[in-house]
């Protein structure tokens, strides 16, 4: 490892051990890891590829990956060789793992479990692809100025990403626009624009380097550096068109999650990618074998919301214009091939294009979804529709393509049943099942707590790495003083790592013994990072008020980015900045609440504030988490979560218990009914003194005296369109949250509570989801050569 080191130093960079900074340490670092990755992955592709087996093909706008160097070192079993080798050079192995950015091509849970994904894939050893856009800047970084969120370009394209090959021999061509003629009962699309979409793999290696499978992020070039003479006769308005468009379309990944945004440039993006993957796998396909017609057979695609969805007719116009092959057989087996993921209930969320618009940009698809269309309503009359008030909608079109359509957790698919999808449900009942969410035990235990990792290998072997069920043994120790007194002790540690960071980058001082209380996700109005700041005033007016009571000290912590155009969730960002601004100042409660706000929360962040938390906030008003998985992380990470009975939160206290899971807050079907009720949040607030006195605080500039009317329309929304149900779940969540202030102040109490909630996650590991959609959905198996291939 040492040498090899050396050698990537010298002759990769040119540099030589005396002159070398940590980037090019970490240069060197990652090349050797490269090195022995690829060993891993070769032997993988090769073995899929002689047996014909079976490929997932998991399509997603989003993988948020994060750094890589330590998830690879510690996949590959490497990180002791590395640290030894590092220091033998004189260097620090974790200072040089902290140079890496964060590659952030997502923008939060959903581009998160694409990640979670991968990782499972390759541990089980199911031969897949990831596929996606190489966006040039992925999520914008996020910094306060005066407390409001300023977004900065991010750039992580401009330092060397050494993990990804460039592939210049896989290049199609992407076409939009123009028009459609008929002759001889046959389409011919003549595009207005085309860009060439060319690959670039980044390997994806899974425990102890058994298997690996490739991510392939396509990014577009000019047909002008193509081919220009022979592809547009000299055109060269059609060839700058295509410059220009090259240029733009992986040129930034759209920051809103859960909201639509409806830009053309958007819907080009979704075809780019999606078209590249298709024609892609097609070809592999037709490598190996003779008749298209086996393709479901070899083929399972799987679209991670609809933003791929136009696979299904992308999919059905290769086969009808140039395989000959008849529309409804091809719709059946487009239909064979693919799988569509829900994510989300919310509204604003579900895709819709105008016809217009999606007639100008892909006028064959158009045709096709047509027919998809008259086919589907000739069977099934009653059926809704596709193609609805001049719109295209996506959500039915993946509904109605794919064989199997999965929600996200228990609750979720349920509610799928019932409401977005209940027509198509009742057409076609066997359809819709439910995969609940998971996430990987290698990133989120094994890499970023070291400290706890170490404890449980300790106590009950490594086996939970690859088989998360095993941390149920744990759970005989909740009555073992000295393993719950080593187990709060690595909490402890994570605690002061997260303190020293939080005195390095902010200048506040927390105390470790304090309850360190973590909210992190994107900021949406759903989601209620509103309540808790409002609670987090009720307190400090308490504490205030009573300063001779027994207290449990608070570190408040939140943490997420606000989409740039989303005022509401702006506004709530800077009040919560305004109200750590006065609360951190306050000397009469300067032991027993501070208000900490990082900014630029991201993936690598996440590693940090998990960990070193007691107290994890899955607050959303029931109904509208699709299922989180933020919520799993913290549990395993022994944090006891303050949750409603949302998405998987559902699915989590029924495996931790329900006396390990503060509980509060009106059911998803109470909030229907409560919705219902005139003027609600009027009633609500005029039966809690408390929330009132907390609304009249804000109103009247307490925490923005130059400013005082900073957020009289926040508070107004809050009394006339409550939608989120604020006011009706406060009292309840604030008295919730003082029930957890008095578990804590009994440690080994507590500490048996949050051990109990490590034990319990089997269930949650992304490897069981993983398995699930094998079984229920892709009919694939782990590669029997597993062990063999690369020892
Ligand atoms: C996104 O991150 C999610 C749903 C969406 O429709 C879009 Br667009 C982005 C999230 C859900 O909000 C979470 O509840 C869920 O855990 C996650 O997707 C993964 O399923």
């Amino acid at each position: 490892m040492k040498d090899d080191i050396l050698r990537h130093l010298r002759y990769g960079l040119g540099k030589d051990a005396a002159h070398s900074s940590v980037y090019d340490w970490r240069m060197a670092l990652s090349r050797a890891l490269r090195d022995r990755m690829v060993d891993h992955w070769i032997p993988s592709t090769q073995a899929a590829y002689t047996d014909n087996s079976k490929r997932v093909y998991y399509l997603s706008m989003e993988f948020l990956i994060g750094r890589l160097v330590e998830d690879m070192a510690s996949n590959l079993g490497l990180v002791e060789e590395a640290r030894a080798a590092l220091a033998e050079l004189d260097q620090d192995y974790d200072v040089i793992v902290k140079d890496e950015p964060d590659a952030a091509l997502g923008n939060g849970g959903l581009g998160r479990l694409a990640a979670c994904f991968m990782d499972s894939l390759a541990t089980l050893a199911i031969p897949a692809m990831g596929y996606g856009i190489r966006y040039e800047h992925g999520l914008f970084e996020q910094d306060f100025v005066e407390g409001q969120q300023v977004e900065r370009p991010e750039t992580w394209l401009q330092q060397d990403h050494i993990w990804e090959f460039e592939r210049p021999e896989v290049q199609y061509m992407i076409r939009f626009g123009g028009h459609v003629e008929h002759h001889d009962g046959r389409a011919h699309w003549h595009p207005g624009e085309t860009v060439i979409a060319t690959a670039f793999d980044t390997p994806v290696i899974g425990w102890k380097g058994r298997w690996g499978n490739t991510l392939r992020l396509w990014a577009a070039l000019p047909v002008k550096v193509f081919d220009l003479a022979s592809f547009n006769r000299g055109d060269y308005l059609a060839a700058s068109r295509s410059e220009s468009l090259a240029r733009t379309i992986c040129r930034v990944l759209y920051p809103d999650d859960t909201t639509e945004t409806g830009k053309e440039l958007r819907l080009k993006q979704e075809y780019f990618f999606t078209a590249a993957s298709i024609q892609d796998l097609i070809r592999r396909f037709l490598t190996n074998n003779a008749d298209i017609r086996d393709l479901a057979d070899h083929a399972a695609i799987q679209l991670n919301d609809t933003h791929p969805a136009i696979a299904g007719p992308e999919l059905i116009r290769l086969l009808v214009d140039d395989h000959g092959m008849a529309m409804a057989e091809a719709v059946t087996l487009a239909r064979r091939c693919l799988g569509y993921t829900n994510h989300t209930l919310l509204p604003e969320a579900l895709e819709r294009w105008p016809e217009w618009l999606f007639g100008r940009v892909l006028p064959r698809h158009l045709e096709i979804v047509r027919e998809i269309e008259a086919e589907h309503q000739r069977r099934f009359p009653d059926s809704p529709k596709i193609l609805d008030s001049g719109n295209v909608c996506m959500g039915e079109l993946a509904f109605i393509m794919a064989h199997k359509v999965n929600g996200v957790s228990a609750l979720h698919t349920e509610l799928v049943k019932k409401t977005v999808f209940a027509d198509l449900h009742r057409i076609h009942p066997t359809r819709i099942v439910n995969e609940t969410n998971g996430i990987t035990q290698r990133r989120w235990l094994h890499t970023c707590n070291p400290a706890l990792s170490r404890l449980i290998t300790d106590t009950i072997g490594d086996g939970w790495i690859t088989d998360l069920d095993q941390l149920s043994r744990l759970r005989a120790k909740s009555g073992d003083p000295a393993f719950k007194e080593a187990f709060m002790g690595a909490k402890r540690v994570n605690k002061e790592r997260l303190s020293n960071w939080v005195n390095a980058h902010m200048g506040i001082a927390l105390d470790p013994d304090a309850m360190f209380d973590v909210q992190i996700k994107r900021i949406h109005e759903y989601k209620r990072q509103l309540m808790n700041v409002l609670e987090t005033i009720a307190l400090w007016m308490d504490m205030r008020a009573h300063p001779n009571l027994d207290w449990t000290p608070r570190v408040k912590i939140f943490g997420g980015k606000a989409a740039p155009g989303y005022h509401t969730a702006k506004e709530i960002i800077r009040l919560i900045n305004d109200v750590a601004e006065v609360i951190n100042a306050d000397p009469a409660t300067k032991d027993l609440l501070k208000v900490v706000y990082p900014p630029n929360y991201n993936v690598t962040m996440a590693e940090v504030l998990i960990p070193a938390a007691d107290l994890s906030e899955q607050i959303s008003t029931a109904g509208k988490e699709a299922s989180g998985t933020g919520n799993m992380k913290f549990a395993l990470n022994g944090a006891l979560t303050i949750g409603t009975l949302d998405g998987a939160n559902v699915e989590i206290r029924e495996h931790v218990g329900y006396e390990n899971f503060f509980l509060f807050g009106l059911t998803a079907e109470q909030v229907v009914e409560r919705r219902k009720t005139p003027g609600y949040a009027r009633a609500a607030i005029g039966a809690s003194p408390r929330l009132q006195e907390v609304l009249r605080l804000i109103f009247e500039g307490r925490f923005c005296p130059q400013d005082p009317g900073r957020y009289h329309g926040l508070i107004g929304m809050l009394y006339d369109h409550d939608y989120f149900l604020v006011t009706c779940d406060f009292d309840t969540y604030f008295d919730t949250q003082r029930r957890a202030d008095e578990a804590f102040k009994h440690p080994r109490n507590w500490a048996a509570m949050a051990l109990t909630n490590t034990a319990s996650m089997g269930f949650f590991s992304s490897d069981r989801t993983i398995r699930g959609y094998a079984e229920d959905i892709w009919q694939v198996s782990s590669h029997p050569g597993v062990a063999e291939a690369a020892e």
